[in-house]
């Protein structure tokens, strides 16, 4: 992706006076030695450029700039040059020591938001001051980081707060489905109309997944799991791919022919929504749970919870069947994501088709950033009905994944023999990535 031309790169400049630790923030994000880092003021004197992939972003521009408090000649066209940057970024990072954000500061924000530009406020060096001014930044709506560029403490969550300001457009997902088919391929969609099913109407992601397999040249032949079997064998040739609703899993699995690859709506729109590999990395962690652990079930609208709800009924009893005890489940709807998520041992989010996958994206960073594993409906339902091995095998990156965990796990699960000891605590290796679909509930 180094590769990417320079335009087609989001741009993320850093601004502040110097010494806020502007280069060092830089090169934290960064993971290299991008700039160099100096405590004599002045040393970044030019704008320095990175490109780079900054996950789960994708091709960025990182900038650099000169401090906006550069003096003499010399520096006044420091700092003109520095201004200049102001109309081709796309997100202004905004940096001060954690006890010095002032007037300077505020100038720049409103600089940039004349521009139209989207800012982030960073009061860095935490380590070192204790913050002060972040509520009365977040009461101008202005999104708030504090950061440490030396312990890296709150990086996570700048990138977050990256992936909440990137503009509309910048997140292109990946194809819903018709990559993972040849061209003039063949795909089978399993579609349960059950009282949960809206009237007269497919749901959204099982329309879009048509779509996409149009867009694609290939063919999509629709049924209910009671048809499924008679039409396999009515169609000549074994398809490329059955995509099943989530709920009909354990009937579909036995249905389809082991050598045909299966997997379901909720999966493909994890990949498409966000991060399949997070979220496998997230449903390995349900191994984990102790008795007692709460768990978050994030929805990402507040649709009225009918019959037997995925999110409030169906997932938590499979979940307490599939562990043998009981786990405490917390609720979230809507835009309100728990502030605190350390107290959570699990997120498990919903298919969140009413929301874009920039959200789903920096939630998912938020979690990790609180040391919090975080998987969806769809996979974490493949999880507990023993499946996700099978209804993965169409996404090699995310089979590893669960190949890896599950390596990790066993041997943890030695160790704790040979030690006779309690279960370990929670290490999943998360890596950003993301969501899938509504299981069950219309849109
Ligand atoms: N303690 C501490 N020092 C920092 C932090 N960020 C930067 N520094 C130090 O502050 C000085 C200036 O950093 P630099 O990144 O060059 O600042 P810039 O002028 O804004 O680019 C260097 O000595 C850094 O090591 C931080 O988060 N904590
Ligand atoms: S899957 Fe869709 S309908 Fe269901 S809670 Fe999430 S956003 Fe709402
Ligand atoms: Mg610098």
């Amino acid at each position: 992706m180094n590769t990417a031309p320079r335009g087609s790169r989001l741009h993320i400049a850093v601004f502040g006076q110097r010494n806020a630790g502007k280069s060092s923030l830089i090169n934290a994000l960064a993971g290299q030695q991008v700039s160099i880092v100096s405590p004599v003021a002045g040393t970044t004197t030019d704008p320095v450029e990175k490109a780079m992939e900054l996950q789960p972003i994708g091709p960025v521009l990182l900038i650099d700039t000169a401090g906006l408090d550069d003096s003499g000649e010399l520096g006044a066209l420091r700092v003109e040059k520095t201004l200049r940057i102001t109309e081709r970024c796309d997100i202004a990072v905004i940096v001060a020591p954690a006890d010095a954000w002032g007037a300077a500061e505020d100038a720049l924000v409103a600089r940039f938001q004349a521009a139209k530009v989207a800012v982030i406020a960073v009061l860095n060096q935490c380590d070192r001051v204790q913050p002060s001014g972040a509520e009365a930044l977040r009461a101008r709506k202005l999104p708030v980081v504090l950061t440490s560029a030396v312990s890296g403490a709150g990086l996570d969550l700048l990138r977050a707060a990256l992936v909440s300001a990137v503009p509309d457009g910048w997140l292109d997902p990946p194809a819903i489905v018709s990559d993972l088919l040849p061209p003039g391929g063949l795909c089978v969609l399993v579609v349960p109309i059950d009282k949960e099913a809206p009237k007269g109407r497919l749901i959204l992601p099982q329309v879009q997944t048509i779509r996409d397999l149009l867009d694609g040249d290939q063919t999509a032949v629709v049924v209910k799991e009671r048809e499924l079997a008679s039409t396999l064998k009515r169609l000549g040739r074994p398809p490329d791919l059955v995509v099943t609703d989530s709920q009909a899993f354990l009937k579909v699995c036995a249905d389809v022919p082991e050598g045909v690859p299966v997997t379901s709506f909720s999966i493909l729109f994890a990949r498409y929504k966000g991060d399949l590999d997070a979220f496998v990395a997230g449903a390995q962690a349900i191994d984990r749970l102790k008795p007692g652990d709460r768990v978050l079930i994030a929805e990402s609208c507040t649709h009225h919870p009918i019959g037997e709800d995925i999110g409030r009924v169906k997932i938590p009893r499979w979940l307490v069947q599939y562990l043998g005890f009981e786990v405490r489940i917390s609720t979230y709807s809507g835009h309100d994501f728990p502030a605190d998520l350390a107290e959570f041992s699990l997120a498990i989010h919903c298919g969140s088709c009413t929301t874009n996958r920039r959200e789903v994206l920096a939630r998912i960073l938020r979690c990790h950033a609180a040391g919090v594993p975080i998987t969806n409906y769809g996979v974490a339902i493949a999880k507990v009905q023993g499946l996700l091995e099978r209804v993965l095998r169409p996404f090699p990156g995310a089979h590893m994944t669960m190949q890896t965990t599950e390596a990790q796990r066993a041997a943890e699960g030695d160790a704790d023999l040979q030690r006779s000891a309690s279960p370990p605590s929670l290490s999943v290796p998360l890596r950003p990535s993301v969501v899938s679909n509504p299981i069950g509930v219309s849109p």
